[in-house]
This record gives C-alpha cells, structure tokens and sequence, in this order.
C-alpha cells in the first residue's frame, strides 16, 4: 500500500437560504420586509503540519464536508456562517485537483494553509429586494451550493539532501552513522523499502536533512526495482550524494547507470549538484581499488569522497563538505499555486435541442441563478424570467424555435416553457 498518496472528496458548506419576512410590531398592521440573508457556507482548507508524517489517516476517512450556512431569519437577522473545516496533512503535502491535474497548493511550511473548495453564498432575504417601486417583496433567493471535488494528495519529502546509488551501497549505514534515524541495514539489495529521513546536527548552528532512499537499478526511471516511486521525493532535494558501492565489480560503471536514470527520469534531477562518494574504504580490498576508482572519476572532472560507515573514516569531512555546499545553493522555493483555467464567460450558455425536442439550456450564471430560485415564489419567477431575458437566453430560445409547452431544462431544472404566461 502507499501512504504517500491519497485521493479525497471535499465539498464545502451550501449557503442559507434567504428568508421572506415582515416586521410585526404593535400598531403597526404592515411592516416592512425583514427576512434575512442566508449564512454562508463553510470552506474547506487544508494546512500542512510537522505533527503528521504520512497520508495513512486518509485510507480512514476521504470524504470531508464543511457545515451549511443557516438560513436567514426574520427580523432582518442573517443566518450564521457554516464552519470551516481544516484538514490537517503533513508538511510536503502537494495538493491538485484530481479531475484537472491543476495545483491548488504545495505546502512546505508549517501551518500553510490553502482553501480546496468555498462555502456557498447565502441566500438573500426579502429586505434586500426593497425597491422603491417594490416595498413589500416576496423574494428570497436560495443558498448557493458549496463548492465540491475530488483532489490528490501527494506527500514528497522535503530533504535537503538525497542519498542515491546502487542497492547495498551503504546508503542506509552513512545515515544511522550521521543521524539519530535508525534504518535498517542487511547485506541484502533492496533492504531499504522507503526513504528515511535523518537530521544531521553538525553543531549548534548547522544542521540539514538527509534522506535514504532505496537502491536504484538500471531500468529505474522505467519502474523496475523501489526506486522509481521515490525518484520524484529526490525531485525536492537540493543536493544528491551519489553513493558508489567500493564493492561494486565496475564501480564506474554502476555510477554511470545511476545518472543514466537520474537523466532519463527528468532533465532536472540529472542537472542537480552531485557529490561522489566511494563507500565500504575499511575494507582491504576497496582501499585497493580507491586510488584507481578516484583516479578513473578525475579523469572526467569529478572529485570523489571516500567513506567508511562502520569505522567513521571521511564521514564529518564529507558532513562538513555537504553543509558547505548546501549554503551555496538557494533555499527550496515552493511550486506558485497554478491559476485556474482562465475563467470562462459566466453568461455564455450552450442550447441543445433532443431527439424528443426538449430543450437544454448549459451555463455558468443561468445555472447558478436557477440553483438559487424559489420556485415557490411568484416574485422568484419573475425574477428568474428577467434574469433568462437579460442574458439573451429567452431570444436565443425563440430564434431556435421552442414553442408554448415544450420541456426545458436549465441545468438539471425542469421547466415548461410558457410558464412565465401563466
Ligand atoms: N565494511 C563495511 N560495510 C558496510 C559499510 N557500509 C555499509 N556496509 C554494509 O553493506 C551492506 C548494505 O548496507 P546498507 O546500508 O543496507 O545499504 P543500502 O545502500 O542502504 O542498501 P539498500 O537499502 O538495499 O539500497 C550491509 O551489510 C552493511 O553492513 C562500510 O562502511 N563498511
Ligand atoms: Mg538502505
């Protein structure tokens, strides 16, 4: 199973509706209109925080909806703002709409917030259709409903430093010797089944994270072996310290393979600053090769490190070499939230007619406008008829010949044209 992925429904609060009131008072036979506008509905956010570290707790619960407004009331009191809900997710969270692939945020500070779907408005009230030629309205408008989707989450881990190479390189064995992480380490390939994170504390002042990542094998950046999943986490790293085992038969070959997928994993992981590491140096053998190795690695311009994790040999030197690096490179920047899909005209409208000669009406605004009528109301249809007239869907009808009668769907609403003549 993976828990750094997880898929959820949000769907924000519908707004009250609005209220058709009148003031009563002693002696007054007739007040005035006094109902009040609907609350809005709650958003939904999402807020990123370090108390969390996977996205597990979304197998249990993916479904997450802010309350409704409350409708308003009379005496011109407004109904109550529903409340928001907040969804906690851990730090590196990045967050899409998962029918458009659009980011809506990408949260890698603590208590970063982003609003995935908005409350409803409220309803008017009949006081607010006062006009002077209309004292006593009977119109209220409905709650418009909350927004709802379906988004993606993505948990990428934020290191400052990522460990690649070859299985069994000894990737595991340099971060439980420079950091309180305790990965497991076995003589094995692929014993690393998901990035650990460490902090290297070098002393009061300079500290960085390191991530373990599993091995990489030819054939990578095509799904074969772990590694893949987790080429996208090194995608958020700023440096990479490349691993080679000092056991390796072709040490410079196995190095070569690595930035071979790096490179055809993406052009921007293959261009990140790499420090070359020579691993396993207490071993006999693998002092033997060294000279050779740094040598051949010199030969194309690379500076090469060698380690040894079970005797501390070049470990706080390669430590301080990193910290030294790491200042040389900008801070992580975070992806800019993508804006939505340049907003379409809310007034255009779409007219089909079919095969049963009915008729349907598609738009943003009409759509709306209907979701928020009382169809109860007289004054309501009135309003919604105007409403038909001014955007040029009444014409526009016309002109496609709908007669007295015929069936018309604004949206999912049913209507029988001719309706308004009654
Ligand atoms: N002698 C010696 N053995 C080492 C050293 N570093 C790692 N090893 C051994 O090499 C083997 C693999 O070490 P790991 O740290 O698990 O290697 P890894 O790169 O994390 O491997 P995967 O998680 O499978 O990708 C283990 O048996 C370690 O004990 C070292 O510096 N010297
Ligand atoms: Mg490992």
């Amino acid at each position: 199973m993976i828990f750094d992925e997880a898929r959820i429904r949000v769907k924000a609060g519908r707004g009250g509706d609005g209220c058709v009131a009148f003031r009563r008072e002693k002696g007054i036979p007739f007040g005035g209109p006094a109902g009040g506008n609907g609350g809005k509905g709650g958003d939904v956010f999402i807020e990123s925080s370090h108390r969390l570290n996977t996205l597990v707790a979304f197998q249990h619960q993916s479904h997450f909806a802010a309350e409704d407004g409350q409708h308003g009331q009379g005496k011109s009191k407004v109904g109550r703002t529903g409340e928001s809900v907040t969804i906690q997710v851990p730090v590196g969270t990045v967050v899409a709409d998962a029918d458009s692939g659009q980011l809506l945020g990408d949260l890698i500070h603590e208590g970063q917030q982003v609003c995935v779907a908005r409350g409803g408005r409220g309803g008017r009230g009949n006081a607010a259709f006062t006009t002077s030629t209309n004292q006593a309205p009977r119109i209220s408008e409905r709650g418009e409903p909350g927004e709802e989707r379906w988004l993606d989450l993505e948990l990428k881990l934020i290191a400052d430093v990522g460990l690649i190479g070859m299985p069994n390189a000894g990737k595991s064995s340099l971060l439980a010797a420079v950091s309180a992480a305790h990965p497991k380490i076995a003589d094995y390939p692929f014993t690393t089944l998901r990035p650990n994170l460490g902090v290297v504390q070098l002393d009061y002042t300079t500290s960085f994270v390191l991530a373990d990542l599993p091995g990489l094998i030819e054939g990578a950046s095509r799904g074969t072996g772990l590694g893949h999943q987790f080429l996208r986490h090194v995608e958020r790293t700023r440096l990479l310290v490349h691993l080679i085992d000092g056991l390796a038969h072709d040490p410079l070959n196995s190095y070569e393979a690595i930035n071979r997928e790096l490179a055809m994993f993406s052009k921007e992981l293959a261009a990140k600053p790499q420090i070359v590491v020579f691993t396993k140096i207490d071993l006999p053998v693998v002092r033997e090769m060294w000279p050779l190795v740094q040598q051949m690695l010199a030969e194309r311009d690379i500076k090469a490190y060698c380690i040894s994790a079970v005797t501390g040999e070049g470990v706080q030197d390669l430590m301080w070499k990193i910290s030294q690096r790491l200042s040389e490179i900008p801070e992580q920047i975070p992806a800019e939230p993508q804006e939505p899909a340049p907003e379409v005209d809310e007034k255009a409208f779409t007219i089909l007619r079919d095969a049963e000669d009915r008729w349907h009406v598609r738009g943003i605004a009409i759509e709306r406008a209907a979701l928020m009528t009382n169809w109860d109301q007289e004054e309501s249809l009135a309003r919604f008829q105007r409403i038909l007239e001014a955007i040029g869907i009444t014409m526009a009808l016309h002109e496609a010949g709908v007669r007295q009668g015929d069936t018309v769907f604004i949206g999912s609403f049913e209507l029988e044209w001719g309706w308004q003549e009654a």
